[in-house]
């Protein structure tokens, strides 16, 4: 089975945590998006969906699925429902990283407006550690250089990404050659700091359950 194949077959493994009748969060990347083409199908039995990025909110839209600013959501349900997405690594406690795609800040605000998060993964994104995976950090502009100093103080070797620039009009540095021992501890321990907007490291808001695409068929981890 191709890694496609298998991100595809956790995508659609995903529509039986979709609750009819309740508002979706719905993540970004390709994993989203084979996510986001089966939903689809359901469209009629949801009340809508919370979009992490513009280009999700895009897809949504395209396939005729309802698209609800997260505020005006939260004036009609309590919470949403599910937080559907993928992730760039995750561990034997279910702390995640995130935000290959630039997306982080939202998703971790749409997550946390969920009752549960659903990751949906292919078995390439399974680690012990994680930190192989460069580390995405969206940063005010002015704190740039400040964020960068203390990811060296860390351990670890900032890149600005070249040329991008969030949805929230903000910076990523990416931070390679981190060792991740406590997820927890260095996701408080970045937010801490002024001009970060938010980190990568989803420990808070670690999955619930892990849908795992294997050669063999549909892993579930909870
Ligand atoms: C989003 O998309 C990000 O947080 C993560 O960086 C990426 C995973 O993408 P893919 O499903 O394409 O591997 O979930």
């Amino acid at each position: 089975m191709t890694q496609d194949e298998m991100k595809q077959k956790v995508a659609e493994a995903a529509l039986a945590y979709v609750k009819p009748g309740t508002i979706v969060g719905v993540g970004t990347g390709s994993t989203a998006n084979m996510f986001i083409d089966a939903l689809a199908s359901m469209k009629g039995d949801i009340i809508g969906a919370v979009a992490s990025s513009e280009a999700t909110a895009a897809r949504l839209a395209g396939h005729g699925i309802t698209v609800l600013d997260l505020n005006e959501a939260l004036t009609q349900v309590a919470s949403l429902s599910v937080y559907i997405d993928g992730a760039d690594e995750f561990d034997a406690g279910k702390n995640l990283t995130k935000g290959g795609g630039g997306a982080l800040t939202r998703e971790k605000i749409v997550a946390a407006a969920s009752d549960a998060f659903i990751c949906i993964v292919d078995e390439s994104k399974r680690v012990d550690c994680l930190g192989a995976f460069p580390l995405p950090i969206e940063v005010i502009p002015m704190a740039r250089e400040l964020v960068a100093g203390i990811a060296r103080k860390l351990g670890g070797n900032p890149v600005l990404r070249d040329g991008f620039i969030t949805d929230n009009g903000n910076l990523i540095i990416d931070v390679h050659g981190l060792k991740i021992t406590d997820a927890r501890a260095l996701e408080d321990e970045l937010n801490s700091v002024p001009g970060v907007v938010t980190n990568g490291i989803f420990s808070h808001q670690g999955a619930d359950v892990v849908l795992m695409g294997t050669p063999a068929g549909v892993e579930t981890i909870r």
